[in-house]
């Protein structure tokens, strides 16, 4: 399969309710879209990274100048036999996964049509539906976020992600535990504590919590094994983990029981489905997380979790919880906490093209006769 075409969009889409956490509040999101063609098929890929390097190093800008100056020359006319080939030919460029992942996405969506089989097919899925959590930003007080978790739970989510932050974490927490004693619930910190807080963050254990993702530094390994060691609820790491062998070093250590795996994070889906196996090997739980994607990142990540290993409630809810359009036809829609995994060619949803076309800012085309 030769690579003949890929196309970068620039887009933005405005997000429904503002969504906050310890690190910003996100009302849009600009993100990019990546088209790959070969022999008139294209597929569709989407970087996950934010405007703002607040959640990684990695945004929005930087990624479409990685991409056109770096990624695309990589790949554009390569001569691809399986998605695999395009990790190993952007392996010697250095992290900038997000980046990578778009590519990579819109390759293995691509690859997947060209077989005529759905994307979870192609990567070894074996669910035919996945379970669905929300996350639910910081709110400005406890009344609130029960409210809002309220009316989570009328809809069905299988588990409930609270946002938490020092001055939002405890009261809000308990608050919503005394509503709903059994609900499944967890916090995710996006790295706002220290080992200073050690303290503090023993209180958690009292909340019967399903884990804490990412309570310490976004590039720490180390003190979550202190903190995993004298804490009863499980730790899950998302920041931390980029790839296959930071999820080894972590597991090795005993730095979390629980890893978020996110296809941008860790470099695409090649990584993800490794890092899976590994898990699963290690009887470590797996969950897929979210960066507020449109339909396109989403449906890459419906096909992750269809894989085995993902055994717990991912962040892969419904469109209408982000969007009022989606550029996905039709939108992913959630039943009694589940969503379908899509058993059409790759992605298995229709690009709505028009809208795509209306919410794209800048498009950069690259084709084989360019080199
Ligand atoms: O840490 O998972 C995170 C949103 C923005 C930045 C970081 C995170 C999140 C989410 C949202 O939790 C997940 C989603 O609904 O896409
Ligand atoms: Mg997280």
């Amino acid at each position: 399969m030769i690579i003949e075409k890929i196309t970068v969009r620039r887009a933005s889409l405005d997000l429904i309710t503002p969504f906050t956490t310890s690190f910003s509040t996100q009302t849009n999101r600009d993100f990019l879209i990546v088209e790959a063609t070969s022999a008139n098929i294209t597929g569709y890929g989407e970087c996950g990274a934010f405007a703002y390097p607040y959640y990684s190093e990695e945004y929005t800008s930087g990624c479409e100048l990685a991409l056109t100056e770096h990624l695309i020359p990589l790949l554009i006319g390569a001569d691809i036999s399986h998605p695999d080939d395009v990790r190993d030919r952007l392996a010697p460029i250095k992290r900038n996964n997000m980046a990578k992942a778009a590519v990579e996405g819109a390759v293995w969506d691509l690859w997947a049509k060209t077989q005529d089989v759905s994307l979870s097919h192609a990567i070894g899925g074996s669910k035919h539906s996945v379970d669905v959590g929300i996350s639910i930003g910081i709110k400005d007080s406890e009344t609130e976020l029960v409210e809002v978790v309220s009316r989570a739970i009328d809809e069905g989510f299988s588990r409930i992600k609270v946002k938490i932050k020092p001055d939002a974490d405890l009261s809000f927490l308990r608050a919503v535990r005394a509503e709903f004693p059994d609900v499944p619930l967890m916090a995710d910190a996006n790295n706002a504590y220290s080992l200073h807080d050690l303290d503090h963050l023993r209180q958690l254990d009292a909340l019967d919590l399903m884990m804490i993702e990412q309570p310490l530094a976004h590039d720490d390994i180390v003190d979550h094994r202190h903190l995993q060691s004298v804490l009863r609820t499980p730790i899950c790491l998302d920041e931390s983990i980029h790839s296959l062998s930071d999820a080894r070093k972590a597991i090795e250590l005993g730095s979390c029981r629980i890893i978020n795996i996110k296809i941008g994070r860790v470099g695409g889906v090649s990584e993800a489905k490794d890092i899976e196996a590994l898990c699963r090997d290690e009887r470590i739980d797996v969950w897929c997380g979210g960066m507020l994607e449109s339909g396109i990142g989403r449906a890459h990540n419906l096909a992750i979790a269809s894989l085995p290993g993902f055994t717990l409630p991912g962040d892969t809810a419904p469109s209408a919880r982000y969007w009022s359009k989606d550029v996905i036809i039709p939108e992913v829609t959630m039943n009694r906490g589940s969503v379908p995994v899509p058993t059409g060619p790759g992605i298995g949803f229709d690009i709505d093209h028009a809208m795509l076309d209306e919410i794209t800012t800048r498009t950069q085309e690259f084709e084989v006769d360019d080199r």
